[in-house]
């Protein structure tokens, strides 16, 4: 059999428009809009042949394709290979690269964990640690919005949260983007970033072993799941590796891109520092308006139809979240980043029983940050040109230079 990009060669069928765009070229991650929009404008459903893959772009069948997790499986992986064919870089992830009935038992493991009960105890030091963090800023004249906050925050607090003994924020940040570059082609961000995979890779595992966690943090509380017998304790490891894949680099772009977004709308803080009740609404426009994570795939398991053209069995979908977060058939003026516009239904956790198990911990994160900026910064300043760091499945920011004007 012919593998393309890791997966069995797919002949569209004729009716299915052809968009002639890279969507991992470094240009196209750098400035996603003209790809999502041609995407769009090109069909409900269209065929990519630099990857060999269908893409769907528009939110209707974005939302579709990712709420249909019996013919859009999560177990043959969730990038362009297929793992029905091809070996994964890591042992698939438990919770993210299965299916029901095996999803189903992590999943509710994973979603006691990371409860609005247990978030609801991590907020004091989220707040704590906001405030210590915000005041040490405001005595700088300049700050490195990338390093200096959306970093430092996560990888303060996170490792904290789940009782890492071991402390390297280096490498839980390098393990973002090692995972979610590997979802993507064999270009040069994930040469780039797998060329770390080993060393990398084997402190993160190593760091997830019951003996490296205290006993009151949120590995503690899978390991106790293993302890009922709801899971054995390999899989309480395999789910603390989860917490370490998707925690970091995800929350550490929420707050560079929530950075990125208010430094070009002043308006819009003050707006949002006249009424602190915005904070999460405009988190949620922040997600709407700049998703880190832009894209994730699917592969159809049956042969099935999308937008009625037929797709069949093997095929990968590309499911562009970015670009349905800004289709202006869902959002009026969807290139317009409003703090009060409450967008209900946003694709930035996805949808359907994948949809982010964290979203909890990731909003009282950019809750106790925002509020604490809002209360304390004027204003938000560029003190430079904002500078991204091209990821295949993430989109952020490599450098975003800042000042930050104290009340
Ligand atoms: C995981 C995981 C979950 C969500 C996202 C993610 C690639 C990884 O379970 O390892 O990013």
């Amino acid at each position: 059999m012919t593998l393309i990009e890791g997966h069995r060669s797919l002949t569209p069928d004729a009716g299915i428009p052809v968009l002639d765009i890279d969507p991992y070229a470094d240009a196209t991650l750098r400035n996603p809009t003209p790809y999502y929009t041609a995407l769009r404008d090109a069909g409900p459903l269209v065929y990519v042949p630099h990857y060999n893959v269908l893409a769907v772009g528009r939110y209707e069948e974005t939302r579709q394709t990712f709420s249909d997790h019996e013919t859009f499986v999560s177990s043959r992986g969730i990038g362009l290979n297929d793992f029905n064919l091809e070996k994964p870089w890591r042992p698939p992830s438990i919770i993210l690269e299965v299916d029901p009935p095996d999803h189903t038992k992590t999943r509710k493991v994973m979603s006691k964990a990371l409860s609005p009960k247990v978030v609801r105890t991590l907020m004091d030091d989220f707040l704590a640690t906001a405030e210590a963090l915000v005041d040490r800023l405001l005595e700088q004249s300049e700050i490195e919005g990338v390093a200096d906050l959306a970093e430092a925050f996560p990888t303060a607090v996170f490792p904290r949260a789940v009782g890492m003994k071991d402390v390297n924020p280096r490498h839980l940040v390098d393990y973002g983007a090692i995972v979610f570059n590997a979802v993507g082609p064999d270009n040069s961000p994930r040469r780039q970033a797998m060329s770390r995979a080993a060393e990398v890779g084997g402190w993160i595992s190593a760091a997830c072993a019951r003996g490296r966690l205290t006993d009151d943090g949120l590995g503690a509380q899978v390991y106790a799941a293993a302890d009922a017998g709801e899971i054995t304790s390999d899989e309480a490891g395999m789910l603390v590796r989860s917490f370490l894949s998707a925690g970091v680099d995800t929350t550490v772009t929420g707050i560079g891109n929530a950075l990125w977004c208010f430094s070009q709308n002043p308006s819009q803080w003050e707006a949002l520092k006249a009424d602190p009740s915005l904070v999460r609404p405009s988190f949620e426009e922040v997600l709407r308006y700049t998703s880190p994570v832009h894209t994730f795939l699917r592969t159809a398991n049956i042969d099935t139809h999308i937008a009625d053209h037929p797709v069949p069995e093997g095929a990968k979908i590309m499911c562009v979240l970015g670009a349905a977060n800004m289709d202006p058939v869902k959002w009026g003026d969807p290139d317009v980043f409003r703090v009060d516009r409450r967008p209900t239904g946003h694709m930035a956790f996805g949808a359907g029983i994948h949809g982010c198990v964290g979203q909890n911990i990731a909003r009282g994160e950019l809750e106790a940050l925002l509020s604490v900026l809002a209360r304390k910064v004027a204003r938000i300043e560029p003190a430079g040109d904002a500078v991204w760091r091209p990821n295949n499945a993430i989109r952020a920011l490599d450098r975003l230079p800042l000042k930050l004007i104290p009340n």
